[in-house]
């Protein structure tokens, strides 16, 4: 007699463990999967963290290196919203920084004879100097960028101090001011024109048609600094004096968040107190022992540098990282508080030469 083995189909004990070992498979799987989410969402975390610190961090930067640009020469006879120096230190070795930075950081048109339509009015024939918005001149037009948003142009409160193309320091006297709560193209300035301010010819081939003004430029005064109750960095523009030493409660026509998760803002100084044009080094060993804290800046024409310090988290916490997350022990004068969690930091250090102090 012949045994024939049964080869169509699965014992129920063929099934039971192809079952077990498909699920055996499948739990391996959503392992790998549920291990990689999480560290591509760290990963992710670091790299949102990354890059919105360092961009703010370079921000400030860039407006610390500008600061004064197109200010007057002598800031004490001619503030700006009560500022008298480009540049105002507010130290603190128990949290954050702050710092107010005076200048024409915002280009918001150019400037033409009242009347005058770029493109229309005829420039002498080359190389004749073209038609210009001549010294002494007090009633100007300017003619905004077309991006140019509401509240962001001129007015005659605080936002009247203009700079010509960094040369000339004019406030606006009167103005009309639309809808928009910026000037409209007339204006009138407090000071005349120390000098002609040429239009120019700049189509590929010149045509004799003047089509671009000097620029002007909104000179304001800026403040960064760290809400720590939020832990966000801040730019505020336009405070009053009094009110710069606080990042909250400020009402201000600006006050925006550069960035989130910011813990620190720490600003060290190198200064010319010798007034040779460099900042102070001495012993001739290098820069870097030589910052001093905000507080410590008697005088701040005298900054010629300025160590800015930003330190930021990520906005989850990472499971993987218990216990790793602490803060750096210390930040310029600041002493960082103990906190062991599981947030991934960053921290970011430059020195800025600032231009026109
Ligand atoms: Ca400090
Ligand atoms: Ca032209
Ligand atoms: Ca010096
Ligand atoms: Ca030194």
């Amino acid at each position: 007699m012949r045994i024939f083995k049964n080869t169509n189909g699965y014992t129920i004990i063929e099934l039971m463990i192809s079952i077990v070992i498909g699920m055996m498979l499948i739990a391996a799987a959503s392992a790998t999967y549920i291990a990689q989410n999480r560290s591509f969402t760290a990963q992710d975390s670091v790299s949102e963290v990354n890059t919105q610190s360092k961009i703010a961090h370079d921000l400030v930067s860039n407006f610390i290196k500008s600061a004064g640009f197109g200010v007057a020469l002598d800031m004490s006879t001619e503030p700006v919203n009560g500022y008298t120096q480009k540049i105002t230190p507010i130290d603190s070795s128990s949290g954050p920084d702050a710092i107010t930075v005076v200048g024409g950081f915002r280009w918001v048109g150019s400037l033409w004879p009242t009347g005058a339509t770029p493109g229309t009015t005829t420039c002498a024939a080359p190389p004749a100097l073209p038609t210009s918005v001549p010294q002494n001149a007090l009633n100007v037009q300017i003619i905004y960028n077309s991006d140019l948003r509401p509240n962001e142009g001129p007015n005659m409160t605080d936002r009247s101090f203009l700079s010509i193309d960094g040369i000339d320091f004019v406030e606006v006297s009167s103005c009309s001011v639309g809808a928009n709560g910026n000037c409209g193209a007339a204006v009138i300035l407090s000071n005349p024109l120390t000098q002609d301010f040429p239009l120019q010819d700049t189509t590929l081939v010149p045509d004799g048609i003047c089509n671009v003004g000097r620029p002007v430029y909104l000179v304001e005064n800026i403040t960064f600094c760290v809400n720590t109750v939020d832990n966000t960095l801040r730019r505020i523009a336009r405070t009053t004096p009094a009110g710069a030493a606080s990042c909250t409660g400020i009402t201000t026509s600006i006050d925006e968040v550069m960035a989130d998760n910011v813990e620190d803002l720490q600003l060290a100084y190198a200064l010319d107190t010798d007034g040779d044009g460099e900042a102070d080094d001495p012993g001739s060993d290098g820069l870097a022992n030589d910052f001093v804290s905000g507080g410590s800046v008697a005088d701040a024409s005298t900054i010629k540098a300025v160590r800015v310090n930003v330190l930021a988290r990520t906005d989850r916490p990472d499971p993987q990282y218990t216990n790793l997350g602490s803060r750096p022990t210390v930040i310029e004068n600041y002493t960082q508080p103990v906190v062991i969690d599981s947030f991934r930091r960053r921290w970011w250090q430059t020195i800025v030469s600032v231009r026109n102090n």
